[in-house]
């Protein structure tokens, strides 16, 4: 007996093993959730972005009906260190000391018997500010700038040298504006102490995290920690960091020694869940007047909250996409008074892309090249930085692929060149090679006497369909029907997972259900059964009630000593816009995605994978943007009403296609998919919009003032 992937049930697109519990109200969000005995909070925050509290009175607060405690960094009990290297955890906190980095910080929770008297309350608190005159602007000279500690300050070959002496050149500056995520489920925290043990109910997409940051904080032994998370309404990277709202909660719950829930408000989303940070991105290009690279320069300057020691990374990823000699990349942040930046989906590289695919395109048009044939002409058939052979590639495919569906040839590529009545017509597009990235990732598998498996992991599903994917692989592995398999995740009493995160997931858990049901096979083989012998009935003539084996991945460290150069995904991204020039609107009209996933584990859901990434990256290109208010430093568009997220009417049919075999590192042949559908878009889009109006924007969103 042996576990073997076959495609009975890999990639089929089964529907999602979650979705009736989902739209019939029957999956526990964490906001639903109400412990006996509970308690409500809500968080006073700073309303000035730089400075000291110089009195903060408490005394109307408490005062008021059904409050229970009320605390602020003068009588909040104090917290030990975060641990200090775990990704996502957090460097500084609130109720701490009386400093404030941004408007918007939490600097008090307020506990009352309802949530409505701790809001009401939360309003009671007074508070005086010494206020110092805080720092917005990257290029303010008051900005403390360092070299970005997670990117790369790289260069092979001469860029200079190599610039200095090519036909053509292209030096452009591009900005990308903040952008936050906005997940439908509010962040939520339940924090209960039990008996000495810690249970957290946490809207996360690392709960592993999450419990390591509290043992450290809280002062506990991370057994005596338990976070819960077995449904959240999405993350896109929200979910990534340990954030102050969770650990109020938690020490007003110990305070109080009762369960204490707090649900931000959408305007909280805004300041305390992190963003995507502002950015400006230098590019110089060099190249022969054939279109060959001769160098690429790659400068960015990101902001970053005061004192924040977590940062995203733009640049990293531009030594190993295509193929020229002399390569430089510059990483820095400034940090200035806005709320912690965190992750949004395809951190650093959606930005990245944007700028090189956009520079690209530039030289294309000035050297008379066409986009499609430049990203060809210098396709990096192997690494160019290690010099390996890729485990999968398929950039190429999706490029062709995608020029056929999408209908490129032929088009005049002058700009202005196609019109539909009062529309200016563009094509553009944008090639994509993704980040790989996993973490190590544990898991349990049984099967008990009815033949039923169960796969327990402390892994979470954040809309992706990690419970589907995982009883797919599991069944398939194990010969049994999908319905056959149960699912256990969202529980750090269970095994321990990595994030949804990185594109990471899916790829880390499979590898460990993989090597959970070779080992679970080999011990049923032990048991002598018959050949074709259900589970049940072998278990059943033994004596036992189950068998079980553990199974563990780390692919990163695999990844670090194999001979192949490991390869995330890649992809193509083909854009039609139509541009009113009167109104200076900009419709997106079609688009075309080619994707090389490696091995897709469940098709329909790897295609809303890319979908739903296509819709933010169409956000990202023409509408997404957090204003901070440059006096106050506020999120001024704090709402669903005034910070704009693409609807149904701005999203037009998207075609996407897959294309590529298994990819020949991952021992499932699969590849990430969660964020490479946002990569490529604003690029395309922008690109598109160049060849529709003549008029090259480098500046996202791109909105009608520009156009006008
Ligand atoms: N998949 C597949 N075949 C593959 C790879 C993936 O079918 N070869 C599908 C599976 O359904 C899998 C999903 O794609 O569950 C995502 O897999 P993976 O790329 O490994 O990503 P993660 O599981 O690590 O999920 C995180 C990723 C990230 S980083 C962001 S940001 C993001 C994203 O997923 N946030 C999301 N997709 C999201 N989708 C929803 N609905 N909500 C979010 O918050
Ligand atoms: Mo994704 S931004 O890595 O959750």
């Amino acid at each position: 007996m042996t576990a073997t992937l076959t495609d009975r049930l890999l990639g089929r697109p089964l529907d999602r093993v979650d979705g009736r519990r989902k739209v019939a109200g029957a999956a526990p969000y964490p906001s639903d959730l109400d412990l006996p005995g509970q308690v409500h909070a809500a968080l006073v925050s700073s309303t000035v972005a730089a400075g000291r509290i110089t009195r903060i009175d408490r005394s109307a607060a408490e005062a008021a009906p059904g409050v229970l405690a009320v605390l602020t960094h003068e009588n909040a009990p104090a917290l030990g260190q975060p641990p200090p290297n775990e990704l996502g955890s957090t460097t500084r906190w609130t109720l701490q000391d009386d400093r404030i980095f941004h408007y918007g910080q939490h600097i008090g929770i307020v506990v009352a018997s309802t949530r409505a008297q701790a809001q009401a309350a939360a309003r009671l608190v007074e508070v005086q500010y010494a206020a110092e005159e805080p720092v917005f602007d990257l290029d303010d000279p008051r900005a403390v700038v360092e070299v970005n500690p997670y990117g790369l300050e790289t260069s092979r070959g001469d860029v200079e040298t190599a610039l200095a002496s090519a036909d053509a050149t292209l030096d452009a500056t591009y900005t990308i504006a903040p952008e936050t995520n906005s997940p439908m489920g509010l962040f939520t925290t339940v924090a209960s102490w039990q008996g000495g043990r810690l249970v957290v109910h946490d809207t996360t997409q690392y709960p592993s995290m999450v419990r390591k940051s509290l043992a450290a904080m809280f002062e506990v032994p991370e057994r005596d920690v338990r976070v819960l998370i077995p449904f959240l309404g999405g993350g896109f990277g929200a979910g990534l960091r340990l954030w102050s709202h969770t650990v109020l909660t938690t020490l007003a719950a110990r305070v109080l020694d009762r369960p204490v829930k707090l649900v931000l408000t959408r305007p909280q989303m805004f300041s305390s869940t992190g963003h995507r940070a502002a950015n400006r991105q230098r590019i110089r290009l060099g190249a022969t007047d054939d279109g060959r690279l001769l160098a690429i320069d790659h400068e960015c300057l990101a902001a970053n909250g005061v004192e924040d020691r977590l940062s995203s990374y733009i640049v990293p990823s531009t030594p190993v996409q295509y193929a020229c000699d002399n390569v430089a990349t510059h990483d820095r942040l400034a940090h200035v008074n806005i709320p912690y930046t965190g992750f949004m989906r395809a951190p650093g590289g959606a930005e990245q892309n944007f700028a090189l695919e956009s520079a690209l395109d530039e030289l294309a048009s000035r050297i008379g090249v066409d986009p499609v044939e430049l990203r060809l002409r210098n396709y990096a058939e192997a690494n160019p930085v290690s010099g390996k052979p890729w485990s999968s590639k398929a950039l190429r495919e999706c490029l062709l692929v995608g020029a056929d569906r999408f209908g490129w040839a032929g088009h005049d590529p002058a700009p202005r060149s196609m019109r539909d009545g009062d529309w200016l017509v563009g094509y553009g597009m944008a090639g994509v090679t993704f980040d790989f990235y996993a973490d190590p990732c544990e898991v349990r598998l049984s099967v008990d006497r009815g033949g039923n498996a169960t796969l327990r992991t402390a892994a979470t599903d954040i809309g992706t369909g990690t419970y589907t994917i995982a009883a797919q692989l599991t069944a398939e592995l194990l010969g049994l029907e999908i319905d056959r398999v149960r699912v256990e995740i969202g529980d750090t009493d269970l095994p321990p997972a990595p994030q949804s995160g990185g594109s990471g997931l899916a790829g880390a858990l499979g590898a460990a259900v993989k090597d959970a049901a070779g080992g679970l096979m080999a011990r049923f083989a032990r048991l002598d059964g018959s050949p074709g012998e259900a589970f049940g009935a072998m278990l059943d003539r033994h004596g036992l009630d189950e068998l079980s084996a553990n199974g563990r991945s780390d692919l990163r460290a695999a990844a670090g000593t194999s001979d192949l150069a490991v390869a995330g995904p890649f992809a193509a991204r083909y854009a039609e816009v139509g541009v009113d020039e009167d109104l200076g609107l900009v419709r997106l009209r079609r688009l075309v995605s080619v994707v090389d996933g490696g091995r897709l584990y469940n098709e329909k859901l790897a295609r809303s994978q890319v979908i739903g990434g296509t819709v933010m990256g169409l956000g990202m290109a023409l509408l997404e943007e957090t204003i901070f208010d440059p006096n106050t430093g506020r999120v001024a568009n704090g709402t669903f009403g005034d910070y704009l997220v693409p609807v149904n009417a701005d999203v037009p049919d998207l075609d996407v296609v897959f294309v590529g075999g298994p990819d020949a590192f991952t021992p499932t042949g699969t590849k990430g998919l969660g964020e490479v559908g946002i990569v490529g878009v604003a690029a395309a889009i922008a690109n598109a919009v160049h060849h529709a109006t003549g008029r090259r924007i480098r500046d996202l969103p791109i909105t009608l003032d520009m156009l006008l």
